[in-house]
């Protein structure tokens, strides 16, 4: 049978491994749309089960699922269901080791892995997370094919102060330097701004540093580490280079905050953006 140039290439198969906030636009709801609109299977362990996430909701309940992961990674491994990548975002740290445990045993060959240490914003951890919760974040780091962190976290996985303003190149080389230096091929470091009208990404491959700006939106929203996230990891699957897949994730970012209505707090809505995403793939 001739090849058939997009229907004979299979698939691929990534795990997400992050929580499931039943409301509020981010984690699993947010990757397993996105990284299926770009034409990969997505799979989901949930780290816990939220009401909602803790991102400006008066409170919330929270089902811990730490015990569930060796008991699924059992019961993979019986079947031998592997994954071509990983993409882990909010976990707490018990679930470091079983994660670990899960991305050696479950990796298809050459497997990737995608790591969004999801646990701090705007110079401050997110509610839940202890002073001591970076450094076994950055156990995670270690052996990373890639690391997205934003600037805050950046900082925390290396014991630094956040540092959010008033920096230059040379500052953003040293803390991406030092990402390297916990072990993760690539970084991706989010929320660099050198001039108050841009904001971007900074992507190493550990031997040069590439940029990537947008127009700074005049407003924040929550949920856009994980769209950014998933759409990086679901165009890095696609053959799309770093650079590529980082700009790709930073447009959708920014159309998704556009589409946002104003009273529409607690997360993005990232599904107006699909249309574009889908666009801009190969
Ligand atoms: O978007 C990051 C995130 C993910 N999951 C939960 C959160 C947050 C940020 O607050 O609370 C449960």
């Amino acid at each position: 049978m001739p090849d058939q140039p997009h229907s004979s290439a299979s698939p691929k198969r990534l795990l997400t491994i992050q929580d499931v906030s039943c409301v509020g636009q981010c984690s699993a709801t947010v990757a397993l749309p996105l990284v299926s609109a770009c034409g990969v299977e997505c799979a989901v362990l949930p780290s816990a089960v939220l009401s909602n996430h803790t991102g400006g909701f008066p409170s919330w309940t929270f089902r811990d699922l730490t015990d569930e992961m060796p008991r699924v990674e059992a019961e993979w491994r019986k079947q031998d269901i592997r994954f071509d990548a990983f993409y882990t975002g909010y976990v707490c740290e018990p679930q470091i080791d079983p994660i670990l445990s899960i991305m050696e045993r479950c990796a298809a060959p050459g497997a990737l892995r995608f790591v969004d240490p999801a646990m701090a914003d705007n110079g401050r951890l997110y509610t839940g997370f202890g002073p001591d919760f970076p450094s076994k974040m950055a156990r995670l780091c270690k052996g990373a094919d890639y690391i997205l962190p934003n600037l805050t976290e950046a900082a925390l996985l290396l014991g630094r102060e956040p540092v959010l303003e008033g920096y230059g190149e040379a500052f953003v080389e040293d803390t991406v330097a030092g990402l390297h230096a916990l072990g993760a091929k690539n970084v991706v470091l989010t929320g660099v701004s050198f001039d108050p009208e841009r904001l971007g990404t900074a992507v190493s491959d550990g031997s040069s540093i590439l940029y990537d700006f947008n127009p700074r939106l005049p407003r924040m929203a929550h949920g856009t580490g994980d769209v950014f996230a998933a759409v990086f990891a679901g165009a890095v699957l696609r053959g799309l280079s770093a650079l590529d897949a980082s700009a790709l994730a930073a447009d959708v970012v920014c159309a998704s905050i556009e589409a946002t209505a104003e009273s529409h707090w607690y997360g993005v809505s990232f599904e107006r953006a699909i249309p574009l995403l889908v666009s801009r793939l190969p």
